[in-house]
């Protein structure tokens, strides 16, 4: 008895404590009989019930009602932002004790390991939109502990748009598509979200991050997630400190270019998804650190922003981000529907020992969630679908409801009451407390003056990053406002962005048709934070994906010791041909090629290897297909290599202006601006490695004008 009560109050959480309660409602179908939703089992699913075979359908054909019935009902209201999304299970464990800061029970013994659900989401677009889309990405968390569900539901940029939530609804109805006509999809590029950005200034540091390379991630394993609003760690005195927390990917943060995105959304839609499918799948868990920026209260106004403003991060190099735990995606889910879809995150779903803030925005996202849930889920029940169940025990007077799942005993749903000893029964030690911050204030519909500064960090990020990201931003203006029809607007942008940075705005206008600002613009801020720029992350290979272009008569040694140096570094090879099958090498081995060129592409791809080989290289060279896929992967600045024959076909490719591997050439390993080439298999093992660190920078942005010479 002693046991169950217990049990009842306090869970013994363990990794795969939430795997083991999903597995009370998973059903295998393997080897069963065809029934209805009543358990009668079916003679034929085939034909409807019919007076005559050409004769109507009969009303007494159930197992075609319900069949239809059920069909007919399938889908639910799409999230009404974050619509299309992917899930992951895993667990998350801290690195120390946090009990200093808080008295959340997860963030204190590292011995422990809390099982989560990740639901990564793109934001504008419809649930069968594209991956690869501008956009903001979300990274929602919930994590099953003790003590309840926590939900960190985060985005992959560390700022929002808009101050205060009573613009939100404003702001998502610009950017979606225009409702006369329902166009454009899962785009920022139209004249409603720039209308919208230009009479809105508070935007405008959040498209400097909207536009830049953070907005096309190379994969959902690859990029940041950031709380955004401040919230707030109290321990168990009570004592409370600010904090944001930030995710941190251990394989760094990387982006596609845009080019590649827009033939990726075309080419592979599920780019991403597959992308985190196929890693989990490999064992190639993604791994993401937790983050906190602590601050004291007594230092809420020691900055040059106000900490509630959410239009604002708190640079690195100020507050730096405290690493205390991680994150580990080790399971793909069973079913997307169940799993990913039907998962009900909420900001509002906090434990003891976090809490939040006054910040605007997050105040009004703790009515959002929880309301939007209502009409997407059907009803207060959604808790107790599987996904959505706490680990922890529920117990209250909350009763009926659609789809009630839980059969509550007895005649007590009320509180206080004597038939039950008043249970269920507040527990004022272990419960959970609101921070008691003073509050004083005249009721105003109002927006404090120190949220009124637009344009300064806008500046700062601006600052931060390196002249190819800064390049990039440029031509994701050209191409967002140079899909804007209304010349006012356009003008606006420019003049809107000038008081972020002159050379911006002038450059911004020379693509789209509008007039220079006429005034110096930019501000007093000379400060980069170096912390936000792409061009410092973690660089490593692991997990990447590489194209060999094969064709017959290829050099089997130089196509296998190269495909084990790189599956060692844990980077993965597909084999690309002109047809799918197997391949002979010149000395009559066998490879087989998994992928044609119509079956993939360049932009699927982190990496090209091209062997030796005469005959190979030579059909290679009178294939338009494989040299389009090596003149693509070297505009998009990628890992190119070659060796023996193989650099013979290079040479009749666009790549020009690099050194590769001459004929005299006798074993040295040349490498330039991510091209590595050799003319002697003997060393291969250098050659190998010398790939590899090319693979691992990502891109090879140093390749001099290769937009402008490299057609495509
Ligand atoms: Fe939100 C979904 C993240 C501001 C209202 N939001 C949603 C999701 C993420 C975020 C990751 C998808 C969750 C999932 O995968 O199911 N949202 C953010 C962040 C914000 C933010 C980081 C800025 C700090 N959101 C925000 C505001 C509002 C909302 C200001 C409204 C006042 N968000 C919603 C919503 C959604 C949502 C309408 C749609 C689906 C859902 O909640 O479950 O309630």
């Amino acid at each position: 008895m002693a046991d169950i009560k217990e049990q009842k109050q306090k869970p013994n959480i363990k990794e795969d404590s939430k795997t083991n309660q999903l597995k009370g409602f998973s059903v295998n179908h393997d080897d069963t009989k065809l029934t209805t939703n009543q358990g009668v089992k079916l003679s034929s699913t085939d034909d409807s019930l019919k007076a005559g075979e050409r004769g109507p359908t009969l009303m007494e054909d159930f197992h075609f009602r319900e069949k239809m019935t059920h069909f007919d009902h399938e889908r639910i209201p799409e999230r009404v932002v974050h619509a299309r999304g992917f899930g992951a299970h895993g667990y998350f464990q801290c690195y120390k004790p946090m009990t200093e800061y808080t008295k959340a029970k997860f963030l204190q013994d590292p011995s422990v390991k809390t099982p989560v659900f990740v639901r990564f989401s793109t934001v504008v677009g419809s649930r069968g939109s594209a991956d690869t889309v501008r956009d903001v990405r979300g990274f929602a968390t919930k994590f099953y502990t003790e003590d309840g569900n926590y939900d960190l539901v985060a985005n992959n940029m560390p700022i929002f748009f808009i101050h205060d939530a009573i613009k939100f609804p404003d702001i998502v109805h610009s950017i979606k598509p225009e409702p006369h006509n329902e166009i454009p999809q899962a785009s920022a590029a139209h004249n409603t979200f720039w209308d919208f950005v230009v009479s809105t200034p508070e935007l405008a540091h959040m498209i400097m991050w909207l536009l830049s390379d953070r907005a096309i991630p190379r994969s959902y394993r690859m990029m940041e997630g950031f709380g955004v609003n401040t919230f707030r760690f109290v321990n168990d005195m009570g004592k409370a400190h600010f904090i944001k927390f930030h995710w941190k990917p251990l394989l760094g943060v990387h982006s596609l270019v845009w080019d590649e995105a827009q033939k990726i959304a075309g080419k592979a839609p599920d780019f991403n998804r597959r992308d985190l499918w196929d890693a989990i799948n490999m064992g190639q868990f993604p791994e993401f650190e937790l983050g906190v920026q602590i601050l004291k209260e007594e230092d809420e106004f020691k900055f040059d922003f106000d900490i509630l403003d959410a239009t604002k991060f708190w640079p690195e190099e100020d507050v730096p981000v405290e690493i205390i735990g991680k994150m580990t995606l080790n399971r793909n889910t069973e079913n997307f529907f169940a799993e990913t879809e039907q998962v009900a995150f909420h900001p509002g779903n906090v434990v003891p020992g976090i809490d939040f803030t006054n910040d605007p925005l997050l105040q009004g996202r703790l009515f959002s969630y929880l309301d939007t849930q209502l009409i997407r889920l059907g009803g207060p029940n959604f808790h107790e679908l599987p996904i959505n169940r706490p680990l922890a025990p529920i117990h209250n007077n909350q009763r009926d409801g659609y789809h009630r799942m839980t059969i509550d005993q007895g005649a007590v749903s009320y509180s206080p009451n004597s038939i039950q000893n008043n249970a269920p029964m507040p527990d004022p030690k272990n419960g959970y407390i609101h921070y008691q911050e003073k509050v004083d204030g005249k009721k105003v519909r109002a927006r404090s003056e120190s949220f009124k500064d637009f344009y300064r960090q806008a500046t700062l990020f601006w600052n931060s990053m390196s002249d190819i990201e800064k390049q990039h931003i440029i031509e994701a203006f050209h191409f967002e406002v140079g899909k804007v029809s209304c010349k006012k607007i356009k003008q606006q942008v420019v003049d809107m962005f000038n008081n972020v940075d002159s050379m911006l705005a002038t450059e911004i206008a020379k693509g789209v048709g509008a007039t220079p600002p006429s005034t110096v613009g930019g501000n007093d801020v000379v400060a980069a934070s170096p912390a936000v720029s792409m061009e410092n992350t973690i660089k490593v290979a692991q997990t990447r994906k590489v194209a060999f272009l094969v064709e017959n008569g290829f050099n089997y040694q130089d196509v296998t010791q190269t495909m084990q140096a790189l599956k060692d570094a844990g980077v993965s090879v597909e084999i690309v041909s002109k047809n799918i099958g197997v391949l002979n090498s010149m000395d009559n081995q066998e490879l087989e090629a998994g992928q044609n060129y119509l079956t993939t592409a360049s932009v699927l791809y982190d990496a090209v290897f091209i062997p030796g080989g005469r005959e190979c290289a030579n059909t290679l060279a009178n294939q338009g297909d494989s040299m389009g896929f090596v003149n693509e992967a070297f505009k998009h600045a990628k890992a190119i290599a070659s060796s023996n024959e193989g650099i013979d076909f290079l040479e009749s490719t666009q790549i020009q202006g690099v050194a590769l591997a001459g004929m005299e050439n006798t074993g040295d390993v040349v490498t330039e601006l991510g091209v590595v080439t050799i003319r002697n298999t003997a060393d291969l093992g250098k050659f190998g490695q010398e790939f590899i660190k090319a693979i691992a920078e990502h891109r090879h942005w140093a390749r001099k004008d290769i937009k402008e010479k490299v057609p495509g």
